[in-house]
């Protein structure tokens, strides 16, 4: 049997599966990776969605952040569709991602983003929340109350995430019984630990590279995850 017919089977099995995604989930709609062939590792981008780096260069961050984390007119591709509609198919819980980018959600999964999202603002005088189409793009977002310095809802690197995400996310991961990891190195922590939490049936991954988790799975599919899932869902 091929690895997608395997996978198949094992959906036919399970009715609470878990997606656990990263960044690769999303470069089909046009979103670079950090990690990937074409990821933005060259930018060193861990340095500068850092707390410590907008603290003290707000312009470069938001220079940098306008440029190559925020895509307002990527769309969903087969992999967020899929995921969705397995979910109203009630086969899936839902989507723990790392992403930022809200595609799953626009897609209509039931999304915990463990890392926040590009839609969201919180003044750091006031705490104002502001949402996206209300902020200004080409320079340091400002309140609107106050005039203070407007900080994305995302998790900066040494940030710690939101507690209830957290919690949300381990309640999933260890209730479902197959959990599908897809598009992500598996590099970044916490993240990536919560996977530990996992006891069902199946564990599977989906990913272009090696991981170092490869070993813990039940099935291991190095290809486009768009592609599998135009396999197992679009065309089943
Ligand atoms: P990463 O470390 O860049 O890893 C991405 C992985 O996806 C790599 O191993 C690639 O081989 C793989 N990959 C790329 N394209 C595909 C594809 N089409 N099909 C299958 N696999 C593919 O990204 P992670 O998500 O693991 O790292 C977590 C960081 C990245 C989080 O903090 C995110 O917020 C951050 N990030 C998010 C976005 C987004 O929201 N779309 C974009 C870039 C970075």
């Amino acid at each position: 049997m091929d690895k997608i017919e395997i996978f198949k089977k094992y959906i036919q099995e399970c009715n609470r599966i878990v997606f656990f995604t990263g960044a690769g989930v999303s470069t089909s709609s046009g979103i670079p990776d950090f990690r990937g062939q074409n990821g933005l590792y060259k930018h060193a981008p861990e340095e500068i969605l850092s707390h410590d780096y907008f603290i003290r260069y707000p312009e470069k961050f938001y220079e940098f952040y306008f440029k190559h984390m925020v895509f307002p007119s990527a769309k969903p591709n087969a992999a967020h569709i899929g995921m969705a509609k397995l979910e109203k198919e009630g086969k899936s819980l839902g989507v723990i991602t790392q992403n930022i980018d809200t595609l799953h959600q626009q897609a209509g999964s039931t999304t915990i983003p463990l890392h926040g999202t590009i839609e969201k603002y919180f003044c750091q005088t006031c705490g104002k929340i502001h949402y996206f189409d209300e902020i200004e793009k080409n320079c340091i977002p400002k309140c609107k109350n106050c005039g203070g310095i407007l900080k994305p809802d995302v998790v900066l690197y040494d940030e710690p995430l939101n507690l209830e995400a957290i919690n949300q996310a381990i309640d999933m991961i260890s209730s479902c019984d197959m959990l599908v990891i897809c598009g992500t190195s598996l590099k970044v922590y916490p993240a990536a630990s919560y996977i530990k939490f996992f006891k069902g049936k199946y564990m599977v991954l989906i990913n272009l590279d090696d991981t170092t988790y490869d070993f813990m799975c039940d099935l291991v599919i190095h290809d486009c995850v768009e592609s599998v899932f135009e396999a197992i869902v679009t065309k089943k």
